[in-house]
């Protein structure tokens, strides 16, 4: 992702009273309205430099989401606005899809292990389930994930923990949340990459009782957190911030969200078929 200009370095004053803004403080707040998703081509022709109609809703939809007066013009009020630091999540997606991403791993393979296993199923199913859930990503983008029980350092850790776990998000007993994972580096910190299900669920790996929690489905949500997706506002996707039972697949946001970030499967791995 590109960082968006940095306006808390132009002297505002310089802006407001020189007369009009030069092409190039023009360009710098397209970028700026582009990077944060009211710049879109869908919303119209954009002239790079130049105070078009594109621009002009772009900036009328930016001050309209900020509270600010809707003028359409670059005035002072606007542009402190813009120099404030801020989240760098888009505040507008992109039609058609609804995932957002955080950070990526900067390797295709990664490699993950087991700290300490579920009182509730079986290693031998869990083993299972966690390369299932990795295969529904690495079927659709350029990922990789091997299962390195022996080695020290793997990129992600997975364990089974109830309450205070040593992270600073101790669990919560039964229901509430699930399992959290954290983002890849530099997000995560220390514990990037790695997943932590709260043993107190009620984890199940076999579908048609209709009881308990799937465990390959929280898993591979879970897992769309560790390679960088944050959650999707489209409902049916495996990233959507709730659960409604067993989902083992993954929906088409979900695909445009690890494509966005790894592009699809390389050619010359999919080749499973020997
Ligand atoms: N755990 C949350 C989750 O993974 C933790 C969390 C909240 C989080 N916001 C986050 C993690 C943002 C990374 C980024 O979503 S949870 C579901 C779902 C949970 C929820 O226990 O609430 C699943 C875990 F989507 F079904 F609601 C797994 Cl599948
Ligand atoms: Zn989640």
């Amino acid at each position: 992702m590109t960082t968006p200009p940095n306006f808390s370095q132009i002297p505002l004053d310089d802006m407001l009273t020189s007369g009009g803004m030069s092409g190039e403080q023009i360009h710098d707040i397209q970028s700026y309205l582009r990077h944060y998703g009211y710049l879109q081509d869908r919303f119209g022709t954009l002239h790079d430099g130049e105070f078009d109609e594109a621009t002009e809703k772009a900036v009328r939809l930016y001050q309209c989401c900020f509270g600010l007066p809707v003028s359409g013009v670059i005035d002072e009020a606007t542009l402190c606005e813009m120099a404030k630091p801020r989240c760098g999540f888009v505040d507008i997606l992109p039609a058609g899809s609804a995932f957002s991403t955080v950070s990526r791993w900067e390797k295709s393979n990664l490699t993950y292990k087991f700290n300490r296993f579920s009182s509730k199923l079986t290693e031998a199913e869990t083993a299972r389930d966690v390369a299932s859930a990795f295969s529904l990503w690495a079927e659709q983008c350029d990922l990789r994930f091997a299962f390195a029980p022996d080695s020290d350092e793997v990129d992600m850790d997975i364990e089974f923990a109830v309450g205070e776990h040593g992270d600073e998000s101790p669990f919560d007993g039964s229901s509430g949340v699930l399992a959290h994972a954290y983002f890849p580096p530099p997000n995560g910190g220390p514990l990037a990459g790695d997943t932590h299900f709260d043993d107190d669920e009620n984890w199940t790996t076999s579908l048609g009782n209709n009881q308990g929690i799937d465990f390959l489905t929280v898993a591979a949500h879970e897992f769309g957190h560790a390679i960088g997706l944050a959650h999707s506002r489209q409902r049916g996707a495996l990233m959507f911030p709730s659960y409604s039972g067993p989902q083992r697949f993954l929906a088409p946001d979900d695909i445009a969200g690890c494509q966005s970030l790894y592009g699809p499967p390389s050619a010359t791995t999919s080749t499973d078929c020997a």
